[in-house]
């Protein structure tokens, strides 16, 4: 396990809330940029709302928007009863991939990257056309262009990988790297696929895409959903990670992960 230092926030108590917003964005964004742990936003005493911590998260991205990175696609998180049982948050949440979080399929990470990360298997989704607000299952199977296998590195900003819905929700939803294995045409049913994670091969977690709200389009749906709430489109070309369908497993460096799936085939990297 990496030493990991909780640094403290300092807030300005007369903040005006937009002020507030945008000071908490700033200490998320350092805290991911300078690979150091920050206290829990939940602990500082003024509670965030939820709609208040989506505002910090877009004010996040926008400032690694202005250092050159380019939103790719959105993530979606807590779509599964694994995950919301390993990390006590009962609700779903979403946040941006942008193309600095990509690791090349079979490629490496390098390890102090991170402060804390985790892996978990998903599935991905490549848009052909735009989504947005409410749209049938059908309408999101034929906006698809292509699926794949996917692993997540999540990496909490938080001390001890602990938070409340809204402490992740303004950190990004915990995302920090992600692999995709190569596109299958989106034709077969992806409702049940068998999907297994190894380390160095040997298995450590094994579940079903239907952990991922019972199909993972239905995640798909839900993205187009806030998407639209959030008066957002996922643009055609779009990445969507649908949520992972096991618990995340925390990396350790050195280490080959792969993750398995059924008909989809695999995807991989290694930690450096
Ligand atoms: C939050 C991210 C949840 C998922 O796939 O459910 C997530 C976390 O667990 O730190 O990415
Ligand atoms: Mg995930």
């Amino acid at each position: 396990m990496t030493q990991v230092t909780a640094t403290t926030i300092n807030l300005d108590a007369k903040a005006s809330i937009d002020e507030k917003i945008s000071q908490l964005a700033k200490q998320v964004d350092s805290a991911a940029f300078n690979v150091k742990a920050i206290m829990q936003l939940s602990m500082l005493g003024e509670a965030l709302t939820l709609d208040e911590a989506y505002h910090v998260q877009d004010a996040s991205l926008a400032r690694r928007i202005d250092r050159g990175e380019k939103q790719v696609g959105i993530k979606m998180g807590f779509t599964s009863r694994a995950k919301m049982i390993q990390m006590g948050v009962d609700d779903m949440i979403w946040g941006p991939l942008t193309d600095e979080m990509f690791i090349e399929e079979g490629g490496e990470v390098a390890f102090d990257k991170f402060i804390h990360p985790r892996v978990e298997p998903e599935i991905a989704f490549l848009l052909k056309k735009p989504l947005s607000g409410n749209v049938t299952l059908t309408e999101v199977m034929a906006a698809v262009e292509a699926v794949a296998p996917a692993l997540e590195i999540i990496d909490s900003r938080y001390n001890n990988f602990k938070f409340s819905l809204e402490d992740v929700v303004a950190d990004n939803c915990s995302s920090s790297g992600f692999t995709i294995g190569a596109w299958q045409q989106a034709t077969d049913d992806i409702s049940n696929l068998g999907m297994v994670m190894e380390f160095d091969g040997q298995a450590v977690q094994i579940g079903s895409s239907a952990a991922i709200l019972g199909n993972p389009y239905r995640s798909l749906a839900a993205a187009a959903r806030v998407a639209g709430e959030a008066g957002k489109t996922l643009p055609a070309g779009s990445i969507v990670l649908a949520g992972a369908s096991t618990a995340a497993e925390a990396l350790k460096p050195g280490v080959h992960v792969k993750l398995h799936c059924e008909k989809l085939g695999v995807a991989e990297f290694t930690v450096a």
